[in-house]
């Protein structure tokens, strides 16, 4: 249990929140003019993913199903929490809470039905309107992800996906109709979630189906589609300085930690190497230029990445203001892995930590782990942080009374503020904010469940869409209200503990 050095302190405009996806949370899948996305037809597969580089397999035979699926068919994300249609009662709550801001998604293919279409869909912007006006009666500050895992179905099968050059300029056109349309409402953005992760998950990150790609080497695939991500970030950067100068554009990357196994050199160097991966593409976003390793490896690999001639100038061009990640575990990482425990995590698996607990789905808690990370990337990018995502998935019980007791997740909240305090006070970082990863429970990205829950509000639905989709305050909604109140200083949760049933 991580215990603070320093007296606990934030800065006074410290944003306190929540996230959610729009993948993950919305549903209406198929109302009023939202386009299909590849998360649409991702289904509900049993669980026990031992190894999570197994959860994101997808076919073209997995597509055509899902295209023809009827309603019995179990789509987890087509549903999500129906939050399109509570969104008022969901931000009540965030406000109830005392969220400084909301870290949410837009999906693309709620703005354009069709990507290539002239006009925007009105319906998808009045809804988004809505929402941010919500957020503003409560004085919260929306945080805008332009893609959170979601593309549009249309360019996985017009372009392939991100491979399709093409993408980056309809991309281009709806960033431009977001900063435009929304401008005044949402002046903190971010261009892709987890930019890294196509390389570990290609088809939610860019909706390259492999099977698709006959013939062809697959990573260069991949490598190729992460640059025209890169130049439509940059060029999403770009619009949203000049429509709006008061824009803060962050990029957002999935930070992984990984620790050397033992003390053996041949440990920490492969720690060092897979730990600096996750790197590779913020790097380009926050520097405007590809580093020199990301490009060793690509020569190394034997890979052509295709640039078009003004690619260097606009990714110089397109460099962002912040630099925001997803933090839940660390893992360990060894020369030579043979005979180790292997444990899962955040869409990798690493060596398992000896000394460190896990969750049930096999993550390993270390709020340590996020004061090195945030060391880390202070002195890498000596650009304001953000914790965009971080959170504990847990399976909570309704008791007798109706309550949901969950002192593991205040736990886990106290002990992961106590880590960013010491960042700020101890190692002097520079962090202005802080979304708890799922705000209410949603949709799991990686396993599609419901029993893998986040939120401080619990949604009465299971792993089948089964349930009335009530909203039920947690224990630790009134424990996060109390840390936001007290401006993360008072976190003694003791007075919310209760006898186990
Ligand atoms: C991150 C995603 C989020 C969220 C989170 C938790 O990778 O950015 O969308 O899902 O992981 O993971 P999971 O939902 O798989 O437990």
């Amino acid at each position: 249990m991580y215990k603070n050095l320093a007296p606990l302190k934030f800065p006074k405009d410290f944003l306190w929140g929540g996230a959610t996806a729009a993948n993950q949370a919305e549903g209406a899948w198929n109302e009023d003019g939202k386009g299909m996305t590849i998360e649409d037809c991702l289904p509900f597969r049993t669980t026990g993913y031992e190894d999570f580089t197994k959860q994101f397999e997808f076919t073209s035979k997995d597509l055509e199903e899902a295209l023809n699926a009827d309603e019995s068919a179990n789509y987890p994300k087509r549903r999500g929490i129906q939050q399109y249609h509570h969104y008022e009662e969901d931000i009540c709550l965030m406000a109830e809470m005392g969220f400084k801001t909301y870290r949410m998604s837009i999906s693309w293919a709620r703005i354009y039905t069709h990507p290539w279409d002239e006009k925007p869909n009105q319906k998808g912007i009045d809804y988004y309107h809505r929402v941010f006006r919500e957020c503003k009666k409560y004085g919260i500050e929306p945080l805008v992800t332009l893609s959170h895992y979601d593309p549009p179905l249309d360019i996985v099968e017009k372009y392939n996906g991100w491979y399709g050059r093409e993408v980056v300029d309809l991309f281009e056109k709806y960033a431009r109709t977001c900063f435009e349309e929304f401008q005044g409402e949402v002046k903190y953005w971010l261009t892709f979630n987890e930019v890294d992760a196509m390389l570990r998950h290609p088809v939610t990150s860019g909706g390259l189906i492999q099977d698709r790609f006959e013939g062809k080497n697959f990573d260069e695939v991949i490598y190729q589609a992460m640059h025209h991500q890169m130049i439509a970030s940059a060029k999403a950067v770009k619009i949203g300085h000049e429509i709006d100068p008061e824009n803060k554009i962050g990029c957002m990357l999935t930070k992984l930690e990984f620790y050397p196994y033992t003390c053996k050199p041949e440990d920490v160097l492969a720690a060092q190497k897979r730990t600096r991966s996750i790197y590779r593409y913020a790097d380009i976003q926050v520097f405007g230029e590809y580093p020199k390793f990301l490009l060793k490896e690509i020569e190394k690999k034997g890979l052509h990445v295709q640039k078009e001639e003004n690619d260097d100038k606009i990714l110089k061009e397109g460099t962002v203001d912040f630099v925001s990640f997803s933090y839940y575990m660390t893992s360990c990482e060894a020369g030579n892995k043979d005979g180790l425990d292997l444990a899962p995590g955040n869409t990798v698996n690493g060596v398992k930590n000896p000394y460190l607990p896990s969750s049930e789905w096999g993550w390993q808690t270390d709020a340590a782990g996020l004061r090195v990370s945030l060391i880390e990337m202070y002195d890498r990018y000596r650009k304001p942080l953000f914790v965009a995502e971080n959170g504990l998935g847990a399976r909570d019980v309704v008791r007798e009374d109706g309550t949901i007791y969950d002192p593991y997740r205040m736990e886990y909240l106290k002990e992961h503020v106590c880590a960013m305090s010491d960042a700020i006070n101890e190692d002097g970082v520079e962090l202005f904010g802080y979304t708890w990863w799922g705000a209410i429970d949603i949709v799991s990205e990686s396993t599609r469940e419901m029993t893998k829950r986040y939120g401080f509000i619990y949604v009465d639905v299971d792993d089948y869409g089964n349930g009335t989709y009530q909203r039920r305050k947690k224990d630790s909604f009134y424990y996060y209200k109390q840390v936001i109140e007290s401006n993360g200083t008072d976190i003694d949760h003791t007075k919310f503990l209760k006898e186990e049933e």
